[in-house]
This record gives C-alpha cells, structure tokens and sequence, in this order.
C-alpha cells in the first residue's frame, strides 16, 4: 500500500491539494499523511478570508478523500498547537474572534502528535534525545491532553529562538534534529523546516518544500520545488515525486487566493 506524505500546507491548500490529487491518481496512493502547520502565513495575519477559505477548502477535501476510501493523518505542527492551547502568538490571526473560529476549525481536522509508518516516524518536527513517543502523541488530540500538547509547544529548542537544547516534536529544527537523533527512531520524516527538494538518502528526511518567504520587494518567492514522498510499505521504499510547483501558475494563483 502507498502513503503519500505532504509537507506544511500555510493556508496553500487550495494550491497544493490539486497538486496532490494529480499524485494519488497517477500512483494509486491510499493513504496521505499531512505534516501539520495547516495554518499561518507571512503577512496574512489579517486575511481572515484566506484563513476561512483554505480550511474549509481543507476539511472538505479531507471528507471527498475519506469517502472515496483513502485515510487521510492530520499531523499537529506549532502553528496549530497554538490555537489549540489559545496561545495568541505573533503569527497567529489577529482577530480574537476568529482566532477561536479557527480553533473549532482544527478541532475537527482531528489532529495527532505522530504517526509510525513502518519503520519511519512520522511527526512535524521530529524526535531528539530529549523527546520520546508517548502513547497519546499517536491518538487523536482531545481536551484530555491540552495539558501535555501545552508542554510540546512551549518546548524550543535555542536554533528557534527557544531556551531548550532542542526544540519538541512540534518545535525541532532540522538541524536539531539530524544531530540529537533520539537513537530509538533513527528514522524520521518531519517538516516544519522549509527545504529547497526532499532528499530521501538520508534517514532523517525533511519534506517541506511548499515554504513562501517574503523577499525585499514584498513579494512571495518559493523556498522550495514542491517535491513530495511516497512510501511503499511493500518492500518499505520511498521514492520522491516531483512537481510543477513554482511555475507561473503558482504565482498566478497565489496572487488570487491572498485577495
Ligand atoms: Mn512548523
């Protein structure tokens, strides 16, 4: 069986799900695994629309998913920790209001801490030393285990602007990561650090390559080529899949959906 896993969507969903759809079909994918930080985007602190729009984009996506038979794992990233824990941070969405909205809006998604895919654990940022699987990082999230996500979110490590020597599974640089590899999982994929391709020779794999910056002129650049992954739980392969992301197309669209 294929699982596809996808990196961090920032509110890009209805730019890169079509994307992604294209990928399931052509290799028979049953099962995607989404990496977290569904929320948040540089500048668009404001856009309550966007915000509205690309979530209810998502959620129904995930519904049209489900009822065609694929499972669809909603990984928890640190941007949407905080609105679980209604930590107001600085690139949270600015309307109280909607902020809480958003909340709701996640709460639904049912969002999970980390997933085993073979032998690969799967989480947004990934496992160091200082971090180890519990039980309840592989259930979806409830009122039940604010208190511990809360610990999970107010963990950063120092490459993030954090007081910890390394940052938790929601918060881990990759560079944290790849060098305090907690050695029980020596093999991970994570996202939340942008990268510009995924390079799958590596038992740490990081797969963020759909990250925007905003550049001097205050225009959105690509950080990364799109690329995505596929495991083959077959002969427990990965192999890399890349897109057309970073065309005209995508600047093009982006353009509409921040109006
Ligand atoms: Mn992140």
């Amino acid at each position: 069986m294929k699982t596809l896993l996808v990196g961090d969507l920032h509110l890009k969903s209805q730019l890169i799900l079509p994307i992604v759809d294209n990928v399931i079909k052509d290799n028979n994918v049953k099962r995607v695994i989404l990496l977290g930080d569904y929320v948040d985007f540089p500048g668009q602190t404001n856009n309550i629309n966007l915000y509205a729009r690309d979530l209810t984009f998502l959620f129904s996506w995930k519904k049209n998913m489900e009822a065609n038979g694929l499972e669809v794992i909603n990984i928890i990233g640190n941007h949407d920790a905080d609105y679980l824990i209604n930590f107001v941070s600085q690139y949270s969405v600015e309307n109280i209001e909607v902020f809480f909205a958003i909340k709701e809006q996640l709460k639904e998604l049912g969002l999970q801490v980390a997933y085993q895919l073979n032998d690969f654990l799967i989480s947004h940022a990934g496992y160091t030393t200082l971090f180890n699987p519990e039980p309840w990082h592989f259930e979806k999230i409830t009122s039940r285990h604010l208190h511990k996500l809360e610990e999970l979110a107010d963990s950063i490590g120092t490459k993030r602007g954090g007081l910890f020597e390394t940052g938790s599974p929601l918060w881990a640089d990759l560079s944290e990561l790849k060098e305090k590899t907690n050695l029980k999982h020596p093999k991970q994929i994570v996202g939340h650090t942008p990268q510009k391709n995924i390079d799958a020779s590596n038992n740490i794999i990081g797969i963020d390559t759909f990250s925007l910056y905003l550049n001097n002129h205050h225009e959105y650049q690509v950080i990364g080529n799109g690329d995505l992954i596929i495991h083959d739980d077959k002969h427990n392969e990965l192999t890399v899949i890349s897109t057309n992301w970073g065309n005209l197309e995508t600047y093009e669209t982006l353009k509409k959906l921040i109006q």
